[in-house]
């Protein structure tokens, strides 16, 4: 009987530590060896002249949610998670959302609901706290927490989800009782109603002027407030989906000063820019690229890249938020057409996110292959409980990985695509670096496109607390 369920033969294997030549020898879903030269395996697979790296880590994906206040998501958890191992991801953390006036706990059982037996990869939840009720706090959500679900987002925007700075204050103080990491949506309300009002008086009601209603400045305001609200009740934050300098800069400036304050940025700030919401001649077309914080311009892409460079931020997540472009459900749906502010609040990017970020930070030479290692998938796995076993290839670690073409050339296009959009916003961009296989605890999900994978092979991960959500004066 052979040793080992399958051996990963010659390529070069990389962590966020080492880039080493060794064999990866893997048995019963787990990595067992690793080694200079390994025998026994009862399959073998030629990785040579590829890379061998932890499986993606997506900790910033929305699946089958009702949408920031409009249409049906285009992707549910089979079509999303298919589009994760087709793109090298192998675990993603969705969020569940509570609705206000509803139970966080039944929303919890309505997202697992969704997800059961139709997920191709692993995954766990994230919570969305909209309504922090005294029995949500006091009850709901550390029981929750116990239960697995350590990380949760709060929003300081949009009608249906905007938490006043009470309300912040008192979810980040539970957050700090029960040991949770909170996520934060940086972007104030009252300014965003504020320019949005004056830009439809104004007539400018083009999917660009989405992104005049909200200018890095009420990102930039909006994150130090959280960062100051963190600061008084001393609890760690992660400021989420950064878009460019000025919120980047605040979260530096609390870094050095010594609070735990984290950052995620993603594909669409070094691969999109507000001039993307123009479209042709400012027509509907630009509606593809509404997300919020809105893509920046060029500059803002540079100083992303000094964020990432510099280790203001950890991960690089996708935000995947996906929705249609056409149809009654899209972007061009009938009451978007008559303004920027009904247009559906998101774009699709779990697949594309390691080909853009090895294309321009590894190939371009702004990373090591070590860095986007750590920002894709190792980083993601300690920010949030799921270190060890997820993350890293070593023995003992659950078996999640993507063998990469660091050669491969390809272009950007929906038709190569999974997920359940009809279009995705990297539409042209020319990339180098491709996933070739994706691994999933031992077995292989995805090869070149081709989905082996079935839905209910993933599994629900039941999350640690973070060592990162532990305050600094504990
Ligand atoms: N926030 C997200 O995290 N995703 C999509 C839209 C938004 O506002
Ligand atoms: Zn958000
Ligand atoms: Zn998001």
């Amino acid at each position: 009987m052979s040793k080992y369920d399958l051996i990963i033969r010659g390529g070069t294997v990389v962590t966020a530590a080492d880039t080493i030549r060794a064999d990866v020898a893997i048995h019963a879903g787990r990595i067992v060896a690793v080694a200079d030269r390994l025998s026994g395996g009862t399959r073998e697979i030629d990785a040579g002249g590829l890379l061998v790296m932890p499986g993606g880590i997506d900790s910033h994906v929305h699946l089958a949610q009702p949408a920031f206040g409009g249409p049906a998501m285009a992707d549910d958890f089979e079509s999303g998670t298919r589009s994760a191992i087709a793109g090298g991801t192998t675990t993603i953390l969705p969020f569940a959302l509570q609705p206000r006036g509803a139970s966080l706990r039944q929303s919890v059982l309505d997202y697992h609901k969704e997800a059961d037996g139709k997920s191709y990869c692993d995954y766990g939840f994230h919570l969305i706290i909209s309504d922090p009720t005294p029995s949500v706090l006091g009850q709901e959500l550390p029981a929750l927490v116990a239960d697995g679900y350590t990380s949760f987002k709060v929003f300081m925007t949009y009608d249906d989800l905007v938490l006043n700075d009470r309300q912040l204050l008192e979810v980040f103080d539970c957050a700090r009782d029960c040991g949770a990491l909170v996520m934060v949506h940086c972007e104030g309300y009252d300014a965003i109603r504020f320019m949005t009002e004056k830009l439809e008086r104004a007539g400018k009601t083009a999917p660009y002027y989405h992104a005049a209603s909200r200018p890095a400045s009420v990102e930039r305001e909006a994150t130090h407030r959280a960062i100051s609200h963190a600061e008084l009740v001393e609890v760690p934050i992660m400021i989420v989906h950064v878009s460019g300098r000025e919120p980047m800069e605040q979260i530096r400036w609390a870094q050095q000063k010594g609070l735990k304050v984290y950052g995620e940025t993603c594909p669409q700030y070094i691969a999109l820019t507000a001039d993307d919401l123009k479209g042709l001649n400012m027509d509907e077309s630009g509606g593809k690229y509404v997300c919020s914080p809105p893509p920046r311009d060029r500059a803002s892409w540079d100083a992303i890249w000094e964020g990432i460079r510099t280790g203001v931020f950890q991960t690089f997540s996708s935000d995947h938020c996906p929705f249609f472009y056409e149809g009654n459900q899209g972007k061009l749906n009938p009451k978007a057409r008559t303004s920027f502010r009904w247009v559906p609040n998101g774009i699709p990017g779990v697949e594309t996110r390691l080909q853009i970020l090895f294309s321009k930070g590894v190939v371009e030479g702004r990373i090591t292959l070590n860095d986007f290692v750590a920002l894709t998938s190792t980083n993601h796995a300690k920010m949030y409980g799921l270190y060890p076993g997820k993350g890293s290839i070593a023995p003992g670690f659950d078996a999640d990985i993507v063998i990469w073409d660091p050669n491969r050339k390809e272009t950007i296009r929906q038709e190569l695509m999974h997920h359940g959009a009809d279009y995705t916003p990297y539409e042209g961009i020319a990339v180098t670096g491709w996933p070739i296989m994706t691994i999933l605890r031992g077995k292989l999900v995805a090869e070149e496109g081709r989905i082996l994978g079935t839905p209910g092979r993933g599994r629900f991960l039941k999350r640690s607390l973070s060592p990162f959500a532990e305050p600094r004066h504990s």
